[in-house]
């Protein structure tokens, strides 16, 4: 069967388990993640960041994944259980949160390769073919099928996902490589200072997604030595790969980041994270979430739909080049390029520029906010304006990021005397 037909394509995803790595706190998110971990941090007017992957693998045609949690999971639990638990094991379906729970030891998860590793038995319980490891912290469209046709072409037990990024990005953030002319990596550096750029194109270097596919038993093989190595971090970066490309063939699928329907954005610090919800306002943005081939799925709450409200005075409630979720009330105060998740309530008088405002936020009337980032249940007091003076948000105990945008949440708020 050619390597890219559908049917060669679905055989390999149906012989696929995936595991995506949900346990990391994300802390340069500060605030944003004192109570959830990263990939329960929302996105995009309706969805969490752990919603992107999972989405990426039902499309594939991946049915069968483990999340493992670790990291402040009630809210990820909470939501892969109300969103994401209809799955049938009848039909070969099901998605399991796996997380730590000292099963082989009195450990919790040490590092990613770990956390893999204490799961070992549940994978063999599956028997897969190959085993997909992926990155749960990251907003990406990434068809899963196309990089398993090419691992399994490549003849290599182990193939990691790596996109062009430039170096001065990745100094310190990814794991970069450099690969020979058949596409297998020849060394793998994690977060190196100085990333060594690509022969062919001096600004940008390879960075590796955090995305693996590996044969499982190779997989169990590489996990049982390293566990003999009294000297690792139990990580996929750090160790794993460094000690497999020695002795063997790793190959690397190389992502084109903007490519037809592909798209990647780290969503790691306050900047980032706003900026990439802001892209989503754009009047034809690089992440099309209206796709109907390629749907995002999410936990769905039962809402009614938005509401334009023109009040009693006659102002008039509306909102310019933004997204509004369902539940969300706009009366009588202007939204310009902003981003509402469900069941926000904006009072009259008010002007909102740049915001992203997550789920259950009230805001009074008159108030003036501009570039911001309010989370989940902020109750903005009248009059309040954020964003305006920087030095006036600092004094509240509001976070101005390096960019300028203001992150607020319920306990800062809660503070202000
Ligand atoms: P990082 O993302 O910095 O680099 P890490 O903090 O280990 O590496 O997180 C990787 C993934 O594992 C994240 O999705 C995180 O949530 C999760 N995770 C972290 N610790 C965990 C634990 N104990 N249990 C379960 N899950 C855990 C990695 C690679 C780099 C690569 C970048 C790409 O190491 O080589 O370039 O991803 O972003
Ligand atoms: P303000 O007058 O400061 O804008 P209000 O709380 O009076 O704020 O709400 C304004 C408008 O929003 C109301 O006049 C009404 O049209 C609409 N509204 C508020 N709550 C509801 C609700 N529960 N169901 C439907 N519409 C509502």
């Amino acid at each position: 069967m050619p390597h890219s037909s559908p049917r060669y394509i679905s055989n390999l995803t149906r012989d696929t388990y995936a595991l995506i790595l949900a346990g990391g706190r994300g802390s340069r998110l500060h605030e944003l993640t004192d109570w959830r971990a990263k990939p329960a941090v929302y996105f995009g007017g309706k969805f969490r960041i752990i919603d992107f992957p999972l989405s990426n693998c039902i499309n594939s045609g991946i049915r069968r994944v483990g999340i493992l949690s670790q990291y402040k999971s009630h809210s990820l639990i909470r939501h892969i259980v109300r969103g994401w638990g209809h799955f049938k094991k009848e039909l070969g379906e099901s998605i399991e949160i796996l997380p730590a729970s000292q099963r082989f030891s009195e450990d919790w998860y040490q590092g990613t390769a770990d956390a893999v590793y204490q799961n070992i038995d549940i994978i063999r319980d599956e028997l897969p073919k190959y085993v997909m490891i992926l990155s749960g912290d990251h907003i990406y469209r990434m068809d899963y099928g196309n990089m398993l046709a090419k691992h399994v072409e490549s003849g290599a037990k182990m193939t990691v996902s790596c996109m062009r990024v430039p170096c001065s990005e990745a100094a310190g953030a990814f794991g970069v490589m450099a690969i020979d002319e058949n596409s297998m990596v020849t060394d793998f550096t994690e977060k190196p200072e100085f990333p060594t750029p690509l022969a062919d194109d001096p600004e940008n270097c390879l960075a590796s997604m955090g995305n693996y596919i590996f044969d499982t038993e190779f997989l169990f093989e590489q996990l049982e030595k390293d566990k003999e190595n009294a000297h690792s971090q139990r990580d996929f970066g750090k160790d794993i790969i460094p000690e497999i490309i020695k002795h063997q063939k790793v190959n690397a699928f190389e992502f084109g980041n903007g490519e037809k329907n592909n798209y990647w954005r780290d969503v790691g610090t306050i900047d980032s994270f706003w900026q990439a919800n802001m892209e989503l306002v754009e009047p034809v943005p690089a992440l099309n979430l209206y796709d109907a081939e390629w749907p995002i799925w999410t936990y769905q709450e039962q809402l009614p739909p938005a509401k334009f409200v023109w009040d009693k005075e006659g102002r008039r409630g509306e909102a310019v080049n933004s997204v509004v979720s369902g539940g969300c009330i706009i009366s009588g105060s202007h939204l310009k390029q902003s981003l509402c998740f469900s069941n926000v309530r904006v009072h009259s008088y008010s002007h909102i520029e740049e915001a992203v405002i997550l789920p259950n936020v009230e805001i009074g009337r008159h108030c003036k906010i501009k570039k911001v980032v309010l989370d989940r249940g902020c109750i903005i007091p009248e009059g309040m304006e954020i964003g305006i003076d920087h030095e006036q948000d600092r004094a509240r105990g509001f976070r101005v990021s390096e960019s300028g945008v203001v992150l607020v949440t319920p306990d800062m708020l809660a503070k202000i005397k």
